[in-house]
């Protein structure tokens, strides 16, 4: 057994082993319908395929409509947009730059509000709490694909007045109480970025039951056309292209692969990480389908090593953890020059994006990957007081993953 990398050992592996390398469905599938796109030159602007996307989702959710996108921030831009969410939005901080982002984009100052300890979901009881004269919605991420507080959620919003939108880009595949996640609230937002569960490339959709939200977005999604020279409504350009679709619906067809392959994986970190003190793995619940995109480990603050000291070592063994996603929405900019006081209020969160660390998953990595990354977690965290004092002596070098704050 060498010495770990960043002590100058060889590392564990010779190419990087990523978090979110795409899932590839049937690669003649996706090439014949490439060639089909070519034959018709019909390549983008609510194309054939882009058309039979939407309703193999729309029927594998069991929702209404689905408008599919450029990609998943467009989405949420647009359904921001089409919901006319005004003022304030409450909303998670523990949460891809995109959430916030979209609404801050739209005009709609995201109110930041903390989130439960053992869900990383938005708590219920403090977006009561938050509810301002200026908020007009709430919107809820299931992140990782668990879902959030729906009940809860539903329940305040509809008792305040309050649109409730989903953020349902980590969560595609995954059920809530028997119902697919999609169908919730007024809408829910997709994401098919290559890094997700079934990947377009890049690609996002609005999921709802709600025809006038739908037949907005629709409209919107296309400059704001109603028909080929009347514009009825502020747009932009969000359309899905065709190539897009085709690899969306080569993906979707695989999905019992990429469900198979992601339970595979999740089992093999459950019992290779079992017994290693201060290092638990997030949870699925088993009575659910459930994507298992994400396999997240949380850092206890009383582990032999912190979080940010395991994700170095590990990168220097190749392995790309990454600390999905620190350092929370509020202390990016510009967040953290408009409201230098919200991590006051948001404890939880602060404390969440401390500890956790998202490791390699997806049908790309193997249980034999994950028991050597396992092993090199296990082997770091036992031998924790003694790597702290060397590593305080290694410089950190571009490679390294705090250097340029890369996550
Ligand atoms: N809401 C939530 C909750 C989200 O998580 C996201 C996106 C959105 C909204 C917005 O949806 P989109 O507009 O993106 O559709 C990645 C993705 O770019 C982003 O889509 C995703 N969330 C986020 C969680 O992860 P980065 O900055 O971490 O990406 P990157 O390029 O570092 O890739 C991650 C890893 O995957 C790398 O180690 C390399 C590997 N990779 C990546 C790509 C793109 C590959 O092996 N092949 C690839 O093609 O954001």
């Amino acid at each position: 057994m060498t010495d770990f990398a960043i002590f100058g050992g060889v590392p564990a592996f010779a190419e990087p082993v990523h978090v979110g390398r795409p899932n590839i469905g049937d690669r003649e599938r996706l090439m014949e319908r490439i060639g089909g796109i070519l034959d018709r030159r019909r390549l983008t602007n609510d194309g054939p395929l882009v058309q039979e996307f939407e309703g193999a989702v729309a029927d594998f959710l069991g929702v209404q409509h689905c408008v599919a996108t450029c990609n998943g921030t467009a989405a949420l831009q647009l359904a921001i947009c089409a919901a006319g969410l005004s003022g304030e939005a409450i909303v998670s901080p523990l949460t891809f730059i995109a959430t916030a982002n979209a609404l801050q984009w739209q005009g709609v100052t995201p109110a930041f509000c903390d989130v439960a300890r053992t869900t990383h979901n938005l708590d219920p009881a403090r977006v009561e709490h938050a509810i301002t004269p200026r908020t007009s919605a709430i919107v809820g991420v299931h992140l990782w694909g668990r879902p959030c507080a729906i009940e809860a959620l539903t329940s305040v919003a509809e008792r305040r007045g309050l649109a409730l939108l989903f953020d349902a880009a980590h969560a595609f595949g995954c059920s809530h109480r028997g119902r697919m996640l999609g169908s919730f609230g007024l809408a829910e937002v997709l994401s098919f970025h290559a890094t997700k569960f079934v990947n377009s490339f890049e690609g996002g959709a609005i999921v709802t039951n709600d025809d006038a939200l739908a037949s907005k977005a629709r409209i919107m999604r296309n400059h704001g056309f109603a028909d080929y020279d009347t514009v009825t409504s502020i747009g932009m350009n969000a359309k899905m292209s065709e190539a897009s679709a085709a690899m969306g619906l080569t993906s979707l067809e695989a999905r019992d692969v990429f469900y198979a392959a992601n339970r595979r994986n999740h089992d093999a970190y459950r019992a290779s990480l079992a017994g290693i003190a201060g290092i638990s793995l997030i949870e699925y619940d088993d009575a659910e389908v459930c994507n298992r995109n994400y396999a997240v480990i949380e850092v206890d603050e009383s582990a032999a090593l912190s979080r940010d000291e395991l994700q170095r070592l590990l990168w220097a063994e190749n392995v790309l953890a990454r600390r999905y996603f620190f350092p929370g929405c509020h202390l990016a900019e510009p967040y953290r020059s408009l409201f230098p006081d919200a991590g006051l209020r948001l404890p939880e969160a602060e404390r969440l994006a401390r500890r956790l660390l998202a490791l390699p998953t997806g049908t790309a990595v193997e249980p034999a990957t994950i028991a050597v990354v396992s092993e090199l977690i296990r082997r770091a965290m036992a031998d924790g007081p003694r790597l702290r004092r060397r590593l305080e002596n290694v410089v950190p070098t571009d490679a390294d993953p705090s250097s340029d704050g890369a996550s």
